[in-house]
C-alpha cells in the first residue's frame, strides 16, 4: 500500500490505507467506548485479532473518561502495546467540547506512548465511525497536536495514521499535503 510520508521536525508521519490490526509498531490506538466493553469497528477488529485475553482486561479498565488513554499488552497482535482511548460521540451542538475531547485522545495517547518509551505509534481515525465525527473536522485537530509535538518530541519518532476506508485516507492525504511540509510517496 502506498504511504504518504510527511517530515515534521523531529519525527515522521505516515498516512496510508490499511488494517490497523496488521501494523507492527510500538502501539496501536484503539477507539474504545467509556465502558471499555469491546464493541464493533476498530475495537471489534482489535479484539478479534488480539485474541480472547484482551476483553476481560479491557473491561477491567473501564469506565474510562472521554479523551483519556490507557495501555494494555497487545497479545496476538504484531504491535507491542494497545493504547485504548475513548473518542467523543459527535454532537454538532457542542463543537468546542468535541474538539477539546478529540484533541485529548490524540495528545494523551501520544503522551502515554512516550511514557512507555515506545518508538512508534499508529492511530485509526478516532470517532469517525460509529461516533460520526466528520473527518474534515478532525484533521485540523490532529494537525495541531502534531505541530505541538514538534516542541517536545519524545521516544516516539514515527506516527502512522492507518485508514480503513479509501475515502477517509484520501481526505487525510489531501490535508497533510497542504501543510507545506516535505512529503514523499513510498511503496511497501
Ligand atoms: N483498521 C483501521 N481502521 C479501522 C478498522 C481497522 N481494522 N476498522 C474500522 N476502522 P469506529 P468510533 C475505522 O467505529 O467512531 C466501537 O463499537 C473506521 O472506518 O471503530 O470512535 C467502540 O467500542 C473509522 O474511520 O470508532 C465504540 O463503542 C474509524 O476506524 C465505538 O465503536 C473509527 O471508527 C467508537 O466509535
Amino acid at each position: 500500500m502506498t504511504k504518504l510520508c510527511v517530515q515534521f521536525s523531529g519525527f515522521m508521519v505516515r498516512i496510508y490505507q490499511g488494517d490497523l490490526t496488521k501494523v507492527a509498531t510500538g502501539a496501536i490506538v484503539n477507539a474504545a467506548n467509556q465502558a471499555m466493553i469491546p464493541g464493533g469497528g476498530v475495537d471489534g477488529a482489535i479484539n478479534q485479532a488480539a485474541g480472547p485475553s484482551l476483553a476481560p482486561l479491557q473491561r477491567s479498565l473501564g469506565p474510562l473518561a472521554v479523551g483519556q488513554a490507557v495501555a494494555t499488552p497487545a497479545f496476538a497482535l504484531p504491535a507491542t502495546k494497545i493504547i485504548h482511548t475513548v473518542g467523543p460521540q459527535y454532537d454538532s451542538r457542542r463543537p468546542q467540547l468535541m474538539a477539546a475531547q478529540l484533541q485529548d485522545c490524540y495528545q494523551n495517547s501520544l503522551r502515554l506512548a512516550n511514557q512507555l518509551q515506545l518508538p512508534a505509534l499508529a492511530f485509526p481515525a478516532i470517532s469517525t465511525g460509529v461516533y460520526h465525527y466528520p473527518v474534515a473536522q478532525t484533521l485540523p485537530i490532529i494537525g495541531a497536536v502534531l505541530t505541538d509535538y514538534q516542541q517536545q518530541v519524545g521516544t516516539v519518532k514515527q506516527i502512522d495514521f492507518v485508514n480503513y476506508l479509501a475515502t477517509i485516507n484520501q481526505q487525510y492525504q489531501n490535508y497533510f499535503r497542504q501543510l507545506g511540509l516535505p512529503v514523499q510517496m513510498l511503496g511497501d
